[in-house]
């Protein structure tokens, strides 16, 4: 399918696909093993400008956005989805100061970031608040010209290995959602350390860790926005950030179809290729259709995000649903159509297979994309009214 490109987004997939291929192909089953942090990767893409793809240029950056973020991360994710998770995240934390930071905050943070010397984190999720993002327990107290923040987050991806945090804690528990804030905490503060590294399924190469606050003091500057627009902060950058989840599913599926393909050739049974059999084609010609779909919906929603819609909840939330959905079904399928080969770790399908789950379950599991959506429904079922 032609998405007519233009010359400069031709050549970010390609410059990614080429990374993708040449850098990561050859150490993404060892970043898995050995759960390995993917620094020497990150310094590639750094090298390429690829941090400041989504940065305005006046910070330093490309200026460019949702839509060639979303190219650049497809194509990490059909070579690594731990690794294009790592790359990802570092957008979806830096969203909050691009979205709502004031002209300081970004002078000050966003030359680093689109430069890739520092690497960003967001900070929702704790114990008690997933699902429910407005159930966050984290406080910030103002004290004088200083927030004292305590509480822990957990599970958050680049956590330890980031410099820059944007985290979102209670300013006024008693006002529910508009009582959350969102602020910027830099690593090395005191009162701010990191729990252990979590062992996961999937998506191995990228870092996951508890941030804890322990009577951790930032400058009054460092909220963002202002106080009770936390909540506000984190659902705006979740409905930017989502096409990058849809992105993400579209290539690791298209990665898990492309091996099964190829692999349909290789593999004789009774005497002939198995992808000559009907049984094995249509699995293949579902696969397929299922990931050009994806990709539709999701370069469509990001042309609209870039387009300067207003209101992307219902949309953001359609993408990164139906594409994370294809990716956990064409990577088992991957895993079937190759059989006994797709169960070993000698093929890259199984390792797909357990990547793409995390894609249904973080940045709001898909339970909750629903939900958003049908939200929006009945709200514009209301306005027609
Ligand atoms: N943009 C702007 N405002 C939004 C918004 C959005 N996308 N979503 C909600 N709001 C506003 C609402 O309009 C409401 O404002 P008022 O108080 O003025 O009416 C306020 O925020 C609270 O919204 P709501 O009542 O819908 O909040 P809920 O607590 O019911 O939360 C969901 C709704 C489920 C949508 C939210 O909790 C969510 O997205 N959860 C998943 C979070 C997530 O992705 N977690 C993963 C960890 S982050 S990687």
């Amino acid at each position: 399918m032609d998405y007519f490109l233009t010359e400069e987004q031709i050549m970010i997939r390609d410059l990614t696909r080429q990374i993708a291929e040449d850098k990561i192909l050859p150490v993404r089953a060892e970043l898995d093993e050995k759960e390995e942090f993917p620094w020497d990767i990150m310094k590639t893409l750094a090298q390429s400008d690829f941090f400041g793809l989504f940065v305005p240029e006046e910070y330093g950056g490309m200026g460019k956005g949702c839509f060639e973020l979303a190219i650049a991360v497809e194509e990490l994710s059909r070579v690594c989805l731990g690794v294009s998770t790592t790359y990802a995240a570092n957008a979806l934390g830096t969203y909050p100061i691009l979205l709502y930071g004031s002209e300081e905050q970004k002078k000050k943070y966003l030359p680093d970031i689109a430069s890739g010397k520092k690497l960003v984190a967001f900070a929702l999720t704790e114990a008690s608040a997933g699902s429910d993002a407005a159930g966050v327990q984290t406080t910030a107290k103002l004290e004088g010209n200083e927030y004292i923040l305590n509480g822990t987050k957990q599970w958050i991806t680049n956590g330890g290995e980031a410099e820059i945090y944007t985290v979102i804690a209670m300013t006024d528990k008693s006002k529910g959602p508009r009582g959350a804030s969102a602020f910027i905490v830099e690593k090395g503060t005191l009162g701010f350390s990191f729990g252990k590294k979590e062992n996961k399924m999937g998506i191995r190469a990228s870092a996951t860790r508890e941030l804890i606050f322990e009577n951790c003091r930032i400058p009054k500057e460092n909220i963002i926005s202002r106080e009770g627009m936390g909540f506000i902060v984190a659902m705006r950058t979740l409905d930017s950030s989502r096409t990058g989840v849809g992105a993400q599913g579209v290539g690791v599926a298209q990665g898990a179809f492309e091996a099964a393909r190829d692999y349909a050739k290789e593999r004789h049974q009774f005497g002939q290729p198995v992808i000559s059999f009907q049984a094995i084609q249509h699995i293949l010609a579902d696969m397929a259709t299922q990931i050009e779909a994806a990709r539709a919906l999701v370069y469509s929603v990001a042309r609209y995000i870039d387009s300067g819609a207003k209101d992307v909840s219902k949309e953001s939330a359609m993408a990164k649903l139906f594409a994370t959905d294809v990716a956990m079904k064409v990577t088992v399928d991957a895993v079937q159509v190759m059989g006994g080969a797709g169960y070993m770790r000698d093929y890259p399908v199984e390792k797909m297979m357990r990547d793409a789950k995390i894609l249904q379950i973080y940045e709001g599991t898909n339970q909750i994309q629903r939900n958003v959506i049908g939200q929006a429904l009945i709200k514009e079922a209301a306005k027609k009214k």
